[in-house]
C-alpha cells in the first residue's frame, strides 16, 4: 500500500439522503435496472492518463500537480501503477484503460520502449490477478512525441509510419496479453494544420492502409476483442480525418472495414464536431458500429477539449437511452476520458471527481431506463413514422416516381401538416430525472 491516499475509505452505495462525500447516492453496483445490474450496464473505468499522466498544464502554464510517481524511472512507472489500482479498489472501478506512453517511461530507442511497456505489462498482470480489475481497452500515444508532428500513419515521412505501425503492434500485443476487451486508435495527429503543404488523398489511403494492417493483425493474433476507433473533428491538429461517426463510417466503406471497426464516442468530441453526444451515439447505432464510450463533459463555451469530469444528469440520460436502445454495450464500457481542473490539488479531488462521475451516469441510466420501460417516447416516435408501416407506405420504397405520381394524382393525395410535439416530448422526458 501507498500513502496516497491514505484515509480514504472504499466507496460504498448509502442512497440518496446519504451526506457522506464520499459515498455514492446512485451508484448501487449490484441493483438490477433492466434486468441486469447496474454495474453491467455501466461497465466503468478509469483513464490512465488523465488522473495518472497529466501533470495540471493548459496553453498558459505548466505542471500544477506535484505527484510522487512523476519522474522517468521504471521505479516511478511501478510507483504510478500501485497508486491506480489502489484508485481503482477505492472507486471499485472493474475497468482501466491506458496508452503505452502513460504506464512506461520513454526510452532512447523503439527497443526500450517496447522492453519497458512489456515489464509494466507484467506488472499490471500480477495486479489484474490479485485484484480482479480488468481491461477495458489499450492504445498507443502516436501523438505526443515530437516524432509524431506531422501524423503517425498520415506522416510525409515513411519512417513514422512504420514505427507508429510497430508501435500499433506492441499495444496490440499487450492488450491482448491484459486480457483487453477492445482496442482503441484515436488519431490524434492523423489530420492536417495547413492544406497548404498537405497531400490530402495520400494521408487518407496511408491512414486506410494503417487500419487495414491493424485489423489483419487481430485476426492474425486471434484477439476476441473489437476495434474502435474515437472520431474528434480537430484538436490537436486544425483538421482531423476522423471528424464524427458518419466520417468515420464513410472512411471505413471506403476501406472495406465497416464489419470490422466500430466506435469509441467521446461526449466532448460530439460537441466538438457541434452534435449532442446522443446525435453521435444514435447515428453508430443506426450504422451499426457502436462500441463503447469516453463519458466527459465539454465546456460549451470554450470551443476546446475540456475533459471535465461528467455531471449533466438530463445530458446523460438522453446519452444512456442511445445507448440502451443499441442493446446496452458488448465489449465496450464507460471509460472516464476526464481530468481534474489544474487546481484541484489534492488526492481526494481525483476520488470525488469519479464518485461525482460515476453517480451521474447511473442517475442517468436509471432515467434513460425509466423512459425506456414506460415506453411513451417509443410510442410517439412510432406513432409519428405509423403511416410508413401500412402497406401503402411500405409499398412506395418500392415503388418508382411515374407510378408514385399516377397514385397521388388518381387518390386526390393532399398531405396534413401534424405536429411534431417536441415540448411535450420535452417534458415528458423531464418527468424521469
Ligand atoms: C483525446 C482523447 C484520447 C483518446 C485515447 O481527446 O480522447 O485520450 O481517448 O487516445
Ligand atoms: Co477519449
Amino acid at each position: 500500500m501507498t500513502d496516497f491516499f491514505k484515509g480514504i475509505p472504499a466507496i460504498k452505495y448509502e442512497g440518496p439522503d446519504s451526506d457522506n462525500d464520499f459515498a455514492f447516492r446512485h451508484y448501487n453496483p449490484d441493483e438490477v435496472v433492466m434486468g441486469k445490474a447496474m454495474k453491467d450496464h455501466l461497465r466503468f473505468a478509469a483513464a490512465y492518463w488523465h488522473s495518472f499522466a497529466w501533470p495540471g498544464g493548459d496553453p498558459f502554464g505548466g505542471q500544477t500537480f506535484d505527484r510522487p510517481w512523476f519522474g522517468d524511472s521504471m521505479d516511478h512507472a511501478r510507483l504510478k501503477a500501485d497508486v491506480a489500482f489502489e484508485m481503482f479498489q477505492i472507486l471499485g472501478v472493474p475497468y482501466f484503460c491506458f496508452h503505452d506512453a502513460d504506464v512506461r517511461p520513454e526510452g532512447a530507442t523503439f527497443a526500450q520502449n517496447t522492453a519497458n511497456l512489456e515489464a509494466i505489462v507484467d506488472y499490471f498482470a500480477e495486479k489484474m490477478d490479485a485484484t480482479g480489475i480488468k481491461l477495458l481497452w489499450g492504445t498507443a500515444n502516436l501523438f505526443s512525441h515530437k516524432r509524431f508532428m506531422s501524423g503517425a500513419a498520415t506522416n510525409p515521412d515513411p519512417d513514422v509510419f512504420a514505427y507508429s505501425a510497430a508501435t500499433i503492434k506492441t499495444c496490440m500485443d499487450a492488450t491482448m496479453k491484459l486480457g483487453g476487451e477492445n482496442y482503441v486508435l484515436w488519431g490524434g495527429r492523423e489530420g492536417y494544420e495547413t492544406l497548404l503543404n498537405t497531400d490530402m488523398g495520400r494521408e487518407r489511403q496511408q491512414a486506410g492502409r494503417m487500419l487495414q494492417m491493424v485489423v489483419d493483425y487481430k485476426h492474425k493474433m486471434g484477439f476476441k476483442g473489437a476495434i474502435l476507433i474515437e472520431p474528434k473533428p480537430q484538436e490537436p491538429t486544425k483538421h482531423q480525418y476522423d471528424y464524427d461517426v458518419a466520417t468515420v463510417y464513410g472512411f471505413l466503406k471506403e476501406f472495406g472495414l465497416e464489419g470490422e471497426v466500430q466506435m469509441n464516442i467521446e461526449q466532448g468530441h460530439a460537441i466538438l464536431a457541434g452534435h449532442s453526444f446522443e446525435h453521435e451515439l444514435a447515428m453508430a447505432r443506426e450504422l451499426g458500429i457502436f462500441g463503447s464510450i469516453d463519458m466527459n463533459r465539454n465546456d460549451y463555451q470554450s470551443g476546446w477539449d475540456t475533459d471535465q469530469f461528467p455531471n449533466n444528469v438530463p445530458e446523460m440520460a438522453l446519452a444512456y437511452y442511445e445507448v440502451l436502445r443499441a442493446g446496452g454495450f458488448t465489449t465496450g464500457g464507460t471509460n472516464f476520458d476526464a481530468k481534474l481542473r489544474r487546481q484541484s490539488l489534492d488526492p481526494e479531488d481525483l476520488i470525488l471527481a469519479h464518485v461525482g462521475g460515476m453517480d451521474a451516469c447511473a442517475s442517468g441510466l436509471k432515467a434513460a431506463a425509466a423512459m425506456l420501460e414506460d415506453g411513451k417516447l417509443e410510442a410517439a416516435r412510432s406513432d409519428r413514422y405509423a403511416g410508413w408501416d401500412t402497406a401503402d407506405g411500405k409499398g412506395l420504397l418500392n415503388s418508382d416516381l411515374e407510378s408514385i405520381m399516377a397514385t397521388v394524382v388518381a387518390d386526390g393525395t393532399n398531405p396534413e401538416p401534424r405536429s411534431g410535439r417536441q415540448e411535450r416530448l420535452e417534458n415528458l422526458v423531464n418527468r424521469y430525472l
